[in-house]
């Protein structure tokens, strides 16, 4: 093929990649039920006056995950059921470093941003087929793949255990 059909060619992908990615920016659902998890700063995708809010069907909308697991608060193994932290961040296309975790009451903590790909770090809203529920941990966890990674059995793994989480912040 001669370069200026190919340099042609190349442009017209370009378009057709930028179109794609205006296309999906534009798709954030607007809330539709209960804002359950509010996530804001360099974020890419937002839904309402620059933080992106979601409800639970929003976050069912997510590739779900399943994760099979001990805990350091409860007895035996659970299967957990929710979606990757890396999902979503990618999803509301967060840039930073850190992520403060803020729960309902007020217990807040930062992680590095890294620690995500690093690990399978789930947002978990069920536990054994069941709803997390407000009155125990829910309605969103963060969960670790705690039995899978030995070094994840640590006391400075077990207060990132977020429960009840409401929000997110990038930096
Ligand atoms: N929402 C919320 N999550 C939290 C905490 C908290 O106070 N609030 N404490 C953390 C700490 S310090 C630990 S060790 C684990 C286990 O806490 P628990 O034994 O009170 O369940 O949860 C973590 N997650
Ligand atoms: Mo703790």
């Amino acid at each position: 093929m001669r370069p200026i059909f190919l340099s042609m060619l190349f442009s017209g992908l370009l378009i057709v990649a930028q179109w794609a990615t205006a296309a999906v920016s534009a798709s954030f659902p607007e809330l539709q039920g209960e804002a359950i998890l509010e996530v804001r700063g360099t974020i890419k995708k937002t839904n309402k006056d620059g933080v992106a809010l979601f409800d639970m069907a929003m976050l069912q909308a997510l590739p779900i995950m399943r994760l099979e697991t001990s805990t350091a608060v409860t007895d035996g193994v659970h299967l957990f059921e929710g979606f990757l932290m890396r999902d979503l961040l990618a999803y509301v296309g967060a840039e930073g470093e850190t992520v403060t975790a803020t729960a309902l009451n007020n217990y807040a903590i930062d992680f590095d941003i890294r620690e995500f790909e690093r690990f399978d770090v789930l947002i978990a809203y069920r536990m054994d087929g069941a709803p997390l529920l407000s009155s125990d941990k829910g309605p969103l966890w963060i969960v670790y793949p705690r039995d899978q990674h030995p070094e994840l059995q640590d006391i400075r793994y077990d207060y990132r255990w977020v429960w009840q989480l409401t929000r997110l912040d990038i930096r």
